[in-house]
Parts: C-alpha cells; structure tokens; sequence
C-alpha cells in the first residue's frame, strides 16, 4: 500500500505540474461517456498509468478515461480505479479540479475497497487519504506533508446539490429546500472533488447528484468517482447512500456505471435515508 500511496503523490504532482504548464486544447477522441477529451484528461490519464505500471502490487487499472481495464501485472493484489482529472471543464474557468483513487482488494467492488484517495488542485495541493482513518496532506516544496487527520461532526451547514433542478422529483427539490429552510448555505462548484472537500474540511452537510428524469441513474460513476468518497466520508464518520442503501453494499453494471448518491453527516444523510424510503 506504501507503494500505492506514494505513487499517488508522484502522480498528483506531474498533474500539478501538467495543469500549470499544458495548453488547454481538445482532442479529437472521445471517451466512453462521449464527452469530447480534453489533451489534458489524456496527458493526467497517461502519468498515473505511467505510475502505476511501476509498482508490481498494482494488478489491474481502470481509468474514466478509457473504455477497457488494463492488467498491468497478474500476480498484484490491487485494482484501482481513478478519475484522474475530475472536473476538467472547470480548468478553462480556472476552478478547482481533482484526482480521485479508488484502491479495491483482489478485483472491484465496493465490498472490495481497502483504501481511497483524492487530490484537489486549488490555489493549494492537498490529497486525503483514506485507508483506517482519513488524514489530509498538503504539497509544500515540492513534498506531501501530513496535516492532520479529518472528521466529520454529526451535522454540518453547507449543501452543495448537483443536477439539473428542472429534472429533481418534488420530494427531493422539497428535501433541499427544507435544508435550506433550517440555514443551510449554497456551496457547489460543479466539480465534485472540491465540492467534497470543503464539506469534508468544514465539518459536514450534504452532497447530492440524485437520480433525476433525464439520467435515472444519476451522472457520477460507481468505482471512479462514488465508490471512493463514499469510503472516505464513511471513515471520518460520516455516511453516503444511494438514498436507500450503503452506497458500499451497491455492485455495479460495467466499469463505467453510475449511481444516485448523497454524501454528508449523520443528520442530513438520516433525513436522505427517510425522505428516499418513504418516495422514489
Ligand atoms: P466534468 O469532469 O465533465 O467537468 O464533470 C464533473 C462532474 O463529474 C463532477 O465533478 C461534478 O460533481 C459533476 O460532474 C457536476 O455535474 P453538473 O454539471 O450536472 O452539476
């Protein structure tokens, strides 16, 4: 796993390096969600393939970036699934955008799930990692330092709702507007690993992407994006469903598969689990 971790560092600070050098132009590639490429996903996906193929734990990656999982070394225990720039439509806009790592047992699956990992690239560096317990790190001269360890409180204050408003069902438009009936502030970005992290770092609240009339199955995918922050978020004590479910008891359809998915505390994701068990 120290292997893994480390190669996470030196990806992120190619990555780092990739975002503040390369020209921002589109490939002529598509990927498997049909969102034209930009080079930089590509130049982002190549590094941590680089990375990886190094490590001889490494059994098996699969990038959102590409339609297929790649075997790197047969006798390696770990496969990993990445999301290796998150929110890359944000860069032109200068937005915050992420690395997210999911480091799955043995083959994938949420059940499978032994340590995860994101990086925000912001005005900071910083990657959380997740495996007993969730610790914060920041890049500073050129080093990840660890900075503390992170927990959430049992209720927060921020809710940052993704997906398209015109397409929530009522109960759900009903449930954030009664959350932002109790105070709660707006806090979305439309990049989920910023998004994720603020609420992370300010101690709580709740972040949705529901299934909604145009995409049923939500947009954020099970084992790059949903799988790894569900880990994270449960290890510092807080808890992420699909509204029904654990979102770590779910399996999933395909490496590219999607799910409806709400992160946060105890108090907000309670009120998701009976607004979702008593509609939908
Ligand atoms: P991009 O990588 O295409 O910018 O998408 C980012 C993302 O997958 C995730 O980071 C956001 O939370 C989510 O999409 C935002 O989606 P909406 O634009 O529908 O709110």
């Amino acid at each position: 796993m120290e292997a893994v971790f480390n190669a996470i560092q030196k990806s992120a600070k190619r990555i780092k390096e990739a975002i503040d050098t390369k020209d921002v132009g589109y490939s002529a590639s598509q990927n498997s969600s049909g969102e034209t490429q930009l080079e930089l996903d590509i130049k982002c996906d190549m590094i941590i393939e680089e990375e990886f193929s190094k490590i001889e734990a490494v059994n098996t990656i699969a990038s959102e970036e590409k339609e297929k999982e790649n075997i790197l070394h047969e006798d390696g225990r770990y496969f990993i699934a990445y999301d290796p720039l998150d929110g890359s439509s944000l860069i032109d806009v200068n937005l915050s955008v992420g690395s997210i790592f999911g480091i799955y047992d043995k083959g994938f699956g949420a059940n499978r799930l032994v340590a995860a990992a994101y990086v925000v690239y912001g005005p900071r560096v910083e990657m959380v990692f997740a495996k007993d317990d969730v610790r914060l790190y920041l890049l500073q001269n050129g080093e990840f330092e660890f900075v503390k360890s992170v927990t959430l409180k049992e209720k927060g204050k921020l809710m940052a709702p993704g997906g398209t408003q015109q397409h929530w069902a009522n109960y759900h438009k009903s449930m954030i507007d009664g959350f932002f009936k109790e105070g709660y502030r707006l806090r979305y970005s439309g990049g989920m690993v910023p998004d994720l992290h603020q609420i992370l770092l300010k101690g709580g609240g709740l972040f949705s992407y529901p299934g909604t009339t145009d995409k049923p199955k939500g947009k954020l995918r099970r084992l790059f994006e949903v799988f790894p922050f569900a880990y994270v978020y449960t290890k510092a004590g807080g808890y992420a469903t699909d509204g029904k479910n654990d979102i770590l008891s779910l399996g999933f359809d395909g490496i590219h598969d999607t799910t409806p998915c709400f992160f946060g505390s105890k108090y907000e994701t309670d009120r998701v689990k009976e607004v979702y068990s008593q509609n939908g």
